[in-house]
């Protein structure tokens, strides 16, 4: 095995480098080893006769080729994933005896992986859906997995009905259209048929759901978890990625066209961002409910449709992930690696939340099938970094050559060994939680009530918010074929708003629900995006630039760079572009290869030979920008371009001559990132 470290390194990237091979500069061998003479040609009989069986080095090759695919995930298939490591920032010893959250400043190794849930594993990454926010802590105690995603809350109450939501929202199976999306009948039949579903979809509907970024988006363990102290005292929790960037999402229209302009868009975002050095960052908080206090919430704190509004149980920040280190190969990595929510350590326990409860079944028995066999845990990036001992054995593809006589327990030949471990020594002790009842197929009444943090989530959100929502209802209904499924649907979300609910039915052409709505008024802010971290850093602008463009630009380029923001050249052709002094920039693109959807804003310079061409292209950037209320800036000739369009003077539109003033008006807007209040022309 070869290669070599790769920055950031960490234990599990030291554990990894003994799997590492590098072909480059090596002789081609079969698979046995043996020197390979010739890769051109197969056996023949004769140059123009059929080939022969025995071309072992062809049939080698084609066999493994013909296996190369595994089934992909039956959700969450289409992912993208990297490496870090987790800062702790204070103990939490108070709370939980999980060695990972004991020392401040200690370090974890971490692999994330981000995911869509409905589309197949080559599907446009920008579809309306749940983003998976997966990541697996390489801890001295094992491997904890936190497979959580980027909405706090879930469709179902209970995983018994987890393939029924998932048939319905997957294409329809008589034509397998549309591929990852829910706009169609049996998606929203299931919504309407099952109303548990009803806060999720407020979340799904809104701009949550078309995140601008992986490194934008809050990350959420969902279920709700134990804490457990040295004490053996246990708390009830749950688990938040906050990202340091904020929670920034694109809209609509954008999403679409960018699955056609770019359906790798977010996969790129996340390598490119963490080859140049920025590194994401998510910090992670945790919400604790003291066990005593199980039942003073107007809602069930084990109810995975219900949040714990940050307002009523604070979020406690406690330590940093950094995502530092892209992958070698996305097949080894990103696709064999196995995430389950049973992974847990000491100091993390389980609930009764019925969905949590059923998924710690179903992950496991999922790799099965995907992964071919009972070694999974063997697969470089699976393995933890600590040393594991037990009595399993064999299976397909077992690498690990055990050896010794004995492979049971108990036994006297090994001197009983492997051993199990005294909780003293780190055994993992389930919590002894009194459970008392009979066996019943039902749910509690605490889980009936399906409307008030729908309700709550729509108070919550801005008026640009509560439009986005609104359309975002019309398009998914629009596309269902079926009128009585939009009917249902519409009155369903009369319980929710009946401001909602109408404009909706206007737009989808059924009854407008004339009952309805909440005298509720509670909100919590912190579920709008209007009150997210704002900053320019990472932000793309587009520099539109034409010949003999004024020489000051190219100075405000620089001064961009320096904010944080990243300007990329668009021009007519690639290659240099000349300013007015005979000095010259080069073109990244041109308005072929590039287009406004890619970027977070764009900076007009225009330049004094512009051609018709240029104007036109550059018109047609400018105004779809615009149309996604994205900030503007123009300087010199550009400023033509913006007041030939009408765009000057509007909200989000920067211009002006004098550099140092340009740059800190232009790079606040690009902070905002979108001006909701702009007239869209
Ligand atoms: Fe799940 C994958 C997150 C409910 C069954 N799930 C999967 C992944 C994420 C989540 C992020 C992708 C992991 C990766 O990147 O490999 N799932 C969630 C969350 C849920 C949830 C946050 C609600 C709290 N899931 C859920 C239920 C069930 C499953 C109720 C079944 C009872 N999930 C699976 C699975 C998958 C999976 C079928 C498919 C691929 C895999 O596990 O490894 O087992």
């Amino acid at each position: 095995m070869s290669g070599t470290f790769k920055r950031n390194s960490n234990k599990k990237d030291e554990q990894l480098q003994k799997f590492r091979s590098n072909d480059r500069d090596k002789k081609m061998t079969t698979n046995q080893g043996l020197p390979v003479s010739e890769d051109e040609f197969s056996l023949k009989a004769g140059e123009r006769g059929p080939t022969l069986m025995e071309d072992f080095h062809f049939r080698e090759k084609m066999t493994h080729f013909d296996h190369e695919r595994i089934p992909e995930r039956v959700v969450h298939a289409r992912g993208y994933a990297a490496h870090g490591e987790f800062e702790l920032y204070e103990s939490m010893k108070d709370y939980t005896k999980a060695k990972f959250l004991q020392k401040p400043g200690s370090k974890t190794p971490v692999f994330v992986r981000f995911s869509t849930v409905v589309g197949s594993r080559g599907s446009g990454e920008l579809a309306r859906d749940v983003r998976g926010f997966a990541t697996k802590f390489y801890t001295e105690e094992g491997n904890y997995d936190l497979v959580g995603n980027n909405i706090p809350v879930f469709f179902i109450q209970d995983a018994i009905k987890f393939p029924d939501l998932i048939h319905a929202v997957k294409p329809e199976p008589h034509n397998e259209i549309p591929q990852a999306a829910t706009a169609h009948d049996t998606f929203w039949d299931f919504v309407a048929n099952n109303q548990e579903s009803a806060h999720m979809i407020m979340w799904a509907m809104s701009d949550r759901a078309i995140p601008r970024s992986f490194r934008m988006m809050e990350g959420f363990g969902v279920n709700t978890f134990r804490f457990i102290n040295e004490e053996g005292k246990a708390f009830f929790v749950k688990f938040h990625w906050k990202p340091l960037l904020g929670v920034h999402s694109v809209v609509w229209d954008e999403a679409q066209k960018l699955n056609g302009k770019n359906p790798d868009f977010h996969r790129q975002d996340l390598y490119e961002s963490i080859e140049k050095g920025d590194y994401p960052e998510f910090e992670l908080g945790v919400q604790i409910i003291n066990e005593e206090d199980e039942f003073m919430f107007d809602f069930d704190i084990l109810d995975p449709t219900k949040i714990w509004p940050e307002e009523d149980v604070p979020v406690k920040i406690i330590g940093k992930m950094t995502l530092n280190r892209n992958v070698d190969n996305v097949f080894a990595e990103t696709e064999q690696v196995a995430f389950h929510p049973g992974n847990v350590v000491p100091g993390i326990d389980f609930t009764n939340d019925p969905l949590l409860q059923g998924r710690l079944f179903s992950y496991t028995d999922t790799q099965l099938i995907r992964l071919g066999g009972p070694n999974f845990h063997e697969l470089p990036i699976n393995r933890p970094v600590c040393p594991f001992h037990n009595n399993q054995r064999d299976g397909y593809g077992r690498q690990t050559i055990n050896v010794g006589q004995v492979s049971y327990h108990n036994n006297s030949l090994a001197k009983n060994t492997p051993s199990p471990a005294s909780e003293e020594d780190g055994g993992y002790v389930h919590y002894q939680e009194k459970v008392d009842g009979r066996k019943i197929r039902a749910r509690s009444d605490s889980f009936k009530d399906h409307f008030s943090q729908a309700v709550l989530f729509w108070n919550s959100m801005s008026n640009a918010e509560k439009e986005h929502i609104k359309n975002a209802f019309s398009f998914e209904l629009g596309m269902c074929k079926e009128k009585t499924v939009r009917q249902q649907v519409v009155d369903m979300f009369a319980n929710v708003s009946l401001e909602l609910a109408q404009a909706v039915a206007k737009n989808v052409g059924v009854v407008p629900p004339e009952t309805g709505g909440s005298s509720m008024t509670k909100a919590s802010p912190a579920l709008s995006q209007e009150n997210t971290v704002k900053k320019p850093d990472t932000r793309k602008i587009a520099v539109l630039i034409s010949e003999g463009f004024d020489q000051r630009a190219g100075e405000i380029i620089g001064e961009l760079k320096k904010k944080g923001t990243q300007p990329v050249i668009i021009s007519e052709e690639q290659g240099l572009v000349d300013e007015e002094n005979g000095m010259a920039i080069e073109a990244d693109h041109t308005f072929l290869t590039a287009d406004s959807v890619l970027f977070d804003a764009v900076y007009v310079v225009g330049g004094a030979k512009m051609s018709e061409k240029f104007q036109q292209d550059a018109s047609y950037f400018v105004k779809e920008a615009y149309s996604h209320y994205k900030p503007i800036g123009a300087t010199h000739q550009g400023k033509h371009l913006l007041d030939m369009n009408k765009l000057t003077g509007n909200a989000g539109v920067v211009t002006g001559d004098d550099a140092g003033n340009f740059v800190e008006k232009f790079v606040e807007a690009v902070a905002e990132h979108r001006f909701w209040e702009r007239k869209i022309l």
